[in-house]
This record gives C-alpha cells, structure tokens and sequence, in this order.
C-alpha cells in the first residue's frame, strides 16, 4: 500500500498538502508541477490500496484518469476548488469540492482539518488573491498585521514561483520547494529558516515592477487588457500581475495575454473582484478553462485575440441568468 500526493504547485496546492501532512505524516510520493500542468493524475499509477490524495486540480481536468486510478481499487480524497462539473460518486472516493469564488483548497483543507494549520491557509488564501477570505481567517485566528504581512508575502511568493514555462524560467521546482515548506509547521519558521522564500519574494518584486511598466494594450469601462513580451519575467510573473491589477481596480474584468515563442498567446484572466463568477465561462469559449474568478487560455492563436478582446468587452460578469448590473 502506497501513499501518493497529487498537488498543484502553487501556494493553495502546496500550503493544502503541507496542512494535510503535518496533520498526517507518512511516507508519501508526491506529485506536482507547474500551473499550466493541470493533467497531474495521468501521472499517477496507482494500484489496488494504494491511498492518493490530490489537493487543488480540477476533476474535470483529471475525470478519465481519476476513474482509472479508482478502477485500480486505490481509495481517492479529493479536495478542490476548481469547477467539478463531471464530479461523480464511487465507493472509494471521498470528495471535498467548494468552488464558491470565496474558497481556495486549503480553507477546505483548514475546515477539515477544524483549523490546526490556519497560518498555511491564510497565505494560501492570499496567493489565491482571496484578500476578504484571508483576512477573515486571520482575525479570527488573531493574527497581527506584522503576521499577516508575512503570509501574505509567502502566499504571493510562492503563487509566482508555480508560473513560468519551464524549470528554468523558476528559482526552485514546486517539488523541491514542498519538501522545505512541510518541515516547519508554522509558515513564519518556514519564512525564517528557508533562504529561498526570501529570493523568490524579491525576484517576484522586480517582475512586477518590469510589468507595472507597460501600459494597457486596450482599456474599456467593463475591463483593460495587457499584452506582454516573450520572457522570463512574463512567463513568470503574467498570474501574479493579473492579480495585482484585479486588486488595483476592483470593479473592472482583468485579462494579461503574453506572446509567446511560437506566436500564440497565453493569457490569465480575472473576473472583477465585485463581482467573481464568468471568468471560466469566457476562457472555455476560446478553449480554456479553470474557475469562476480566475481563468487561463494557454495557446490562443494571435489571429483570434481579437475576437478574444471584443468577447472580453462585452462580457457579462456575475452570475449567469443574474440581472444585469
Ligand atoms: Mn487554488
């Protein structure tokens, strides 16, 4: 009997592993990789008994190699925020879903877990771009502001660290970064011991700051749209910087599209703050896909980013069937 560990590499996939093995130590195999590596459970062979575990991956993304793994006779939990539309029951899979756009994977994990690890799933929540949420976590928990500066920074810090297209775009593979995280089991020790959190917070800054830099390749009253260069600090930073824009102007829809090498765009798009839902509508009409207030589009051809921006303007944000605003 195997346990295996299937999680995003972002800060709400990893701090949600993090959680769950404080809480259970064993020796797990775990499987993790990059944002735009949301196939993580065809990695996964599992046999019968096995125990899998997978945090912050979308079932919808994953459904034929879920059946697989539990057809294997491995028993599944499931905990995850993404849209579970293809979500079905099987005796050996026990599923904690919660896509409200307020949610993240480790405040699911915090409430399973009756918040023995809240300190992870604060910074979490704010590498998730969940202000509201994290700061209701935190005054509940009776945080500080010092503290929650803290976890703030390691949520952002290690959200940027899972972007980028390759290992080498990145300071540290979400992998190797995982096996830091999980010694310590208060993130502010895991921020004091670990150098490398430290580096990724200031490789992110000065990211930012190259991004901050271009203008708006198209603005409107419903949403502003950035274009941005081949490199490493695009390929980086591209998630990071919608948030901070989404942040920057809370009513408005965000989308960051960045060319790419073979002349396709990615692009990351946020609905508006105030109203977070219709962001994985938009994308899946292009072919993308991920949650209701955050969504990605990975290869769009460039003859079609402007059927993308006329879509993108005339989108209805909110509720689909909702009155108009
Ligand atoms: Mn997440």
């Amino acid at each position: 009997m195997a346990l295996i560990d299937v999680c995003n590499g972002d800060a709400d996939g990893l701090f949600a592993m993090v959680q769950l093995r404080l809480a259970e130590p064993g020796p797990a195999t775990l499987v993790t990789g990059r944002k735009h590596d949301i196939a993580l459970l065809e990695r996964v062979a599992a046999q019968s008994g096995d125990q899998v575990t997978v945090c912050d991956i979308s079932i919808d993304r994953n459904v034929a190699a879920l059946s697989r793994i539990l057809a294997a006779g491995a028993t599944v939990r499931y905990f995850d925020h993404h849209s579970a539309e293809r979500r079905f029951d099987h005796p050996g899979l026990a599923a904690w879903i919660d896509t409200d756009p307020s949610q993240c994977t480790s405040l699911i994990v915090d409430r399973y877990l009756s918040g023995r690890f809240s300190a992870w799933a604060a910074a979490a929540a704010w590498g998730d771009n969940l202000a509201a949420s994290a700061q209701g976590l935190a005054a509940r928990e009776g945080f500080d502001s010092e503290t929650c500066e803290a976890l703030k920074t390691l949520g952002e810090s290690v959200n940027y660290n899972a972007y980028g297209d390759h290992d080498s775009d990145c300071l540290i593979a979400p992998a190797g970064l995982y096996r830091l995280l999980v010694r310590h089991r208060d993130p502010l020790d895991a921020l004091a011991a670990e150098p490398v959190l430290r580096a990724l917070d200031l490789c992110r800054r000065d990211d930012l700051a190259q991004a901050l830099a271009v203008p708006p390749w198209r603005e409107g009253a419903t949403g502003r749209i950035w274009l941005l260069p081949d490199a490493g600090w695009s390929r980086r930073v591209i998630g990071p910087f919608a948030n901070r824009r989404a942040s920057d102007d809370p009513a408005r829809a965000h989308a960051v599209a960045r060319e790419r090498a073979d002349g396709a765009l990615d692009i990351s798009v946020r609905a508006p703050i105030t109203r977070r839902r219709g962001a994985d509508r938009l994308c899946a009409t292009f072919g993308g896909g991920g949650r209701a207030a955050a969504a990605a589009i990975e290869a769009l051809p460039a003859a079609r980013f402007e059927a993308f921006a006329y879509a993108f303007a005339g989108f209805a944000w909110g509720d689909p069937g909702a009155a108009p605003a």
